[in-house]
């Protein structure tokens, strides 16, 4: 179960100025970091809340880096995050999905401590037929005494992440956080303008019924997660004795955000079709925050074989398989994986 605040939700601002003086658990960078994200999220689910009112649908007639065909409104929001972040004196750099390379910041203004990188809009296949997408994000610290952070800077296991969101533009527009001490959900208030704590310490489930998976990948699947996926799909009559329900959004945020609500297991494994990009979900600005939120809800993530947080990045836009949510669900999976991985 979740707890929830009392009948008056705090702001975010204050949230975040009671752990900067409460638990001391944030700095004031950090504190303008997460507000400025925070305010660049709601400049995008304006965006997106336009929808074709806005101009914005449809292809921007480029590729980002992965060869993906991006949105205008991918663009959109990559150019809202930079734009925001930019000035502020807080971050030292920032990598997105869609750019080939970190954006460094500009020399007329100060730097500081931080690493901003995210996708800034995930699951944007699904904006022209008006299915939830969201923002990833994920912030590391810059190493010490590197002036001019490159890729390297960024290539650094999710262990090493000080906080982690990402908002979800749904039938509400939410903002999930974690800082590093559980993670909390904040609900836009759209006549004030401002995200309102409307949920502390989100735990998910230790076990589920329900798995988000992309079936029509099945033939692709290696042997351990055929048989995982096919025990469940055997329902009561087979060896895990119950039925199961599926889900697949195809927008990771929309997945995640379900299973931070009610539990679930979301995969997306290696396949004959991937094998040889590693995956399909990026590690930095995807799999790392994701797996560092559900991680701080008591939930577990794997790439199949081992723990996502302690993978170290060889490159920015490296992918990786994910198995990530309700703990016991994940660990009868991996363990499948590394069964077979053994013989
Ligand atoms: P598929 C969206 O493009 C994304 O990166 C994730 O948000 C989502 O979980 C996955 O890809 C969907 O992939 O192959 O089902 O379209």
């Amino acid at each position: 179960m979740t707890a929830t605040t009392s009948s008056r939700p705090i702001s975010l601002t204050r949230f975040l100025i009671e752990e900067q003086r409460d638990t001391r658990h944030i700095n004031a960078d950090l504190r303008l970091l997460i507000e400025v994200v925070a305010r660049a999220c709601k400049r995008i689910a304006i965006s997106v809340g336009r929808g074709a009112l806005g101009g914005v649908l449809g292809s921007a007639g480029t590729e980002n880096v992965q060869g993906e065909v991006q949105k205008k409104l991918d663009v959109l929001s990559n150019e809202i995050l930079l734009e925001a972040n930019e000035w502020g004196g807080h971050l030292a750099a920032l990598a997105s999905e869609e750019m080939d390379d970190p954006h460094p910041i500009p020399h007329r203004y100060p730097k500081g401590e931080y690493l901003l990188v995210f996708d800034p809009l995930d699951g944007s296949s699904n904006i022209d037929v008006n299915i939830s997408v969201g923002t990833i994000f994920s912030v590391l610290r810059c190493p010490p005494g590197v002036k001019e952070p490159d890729e390297k800077a960024f290539l650094q296991p999710g262990t090493k992440q000080v906080a982690a969101g990402y908002a979800v533009y749904g039938s509400s527009t939410m903002l999930v956080l974690t800082l590093g001490d559980g993670v909390h959900a904040f609900t836009l208030d759209r006549e004030i303008g401002s995200f309102m704590l409307t949920q502390r310490n989100l735990r998910i489930a230790e076990d589920t019924r329900e798995f988000a998976i992309n079936m029509s990948n099945m033939r692709h699947w290696e042997a351990p997660m055929r048989r995982y996926i096919e025990e469940l799909l055997a329902g009561k009559g087979g060896p895990r004795g119950t039925d199961f329900n599926m889900r697949w959004v195809a927008s990771m945020v929309a997945d995640v955000h379900r299973i931070l609500t009610r539990g679930g297991i979301f995969i997306y494994p290696l396949d004959a079709k991937i094998k040889d990009k590693g995956g399909k979900l990026r590690l930095l600005y995807e799999a790392n925050p994701m797996s560092f939120i559900v991680e701080q809800a008591g939930g577990m993530a794997t790439d199949g074989h081992d723990r996502i947080l302690e993978i170290v990045p060889k490159s920015l836009h490296q992918r990786v398989p994910v198995f990530l949510g309700s703990k016991n669900e994940v660990e009868r999976a991996t363990r499948y994986h590394r069964e077979a991985a053994s013989e």
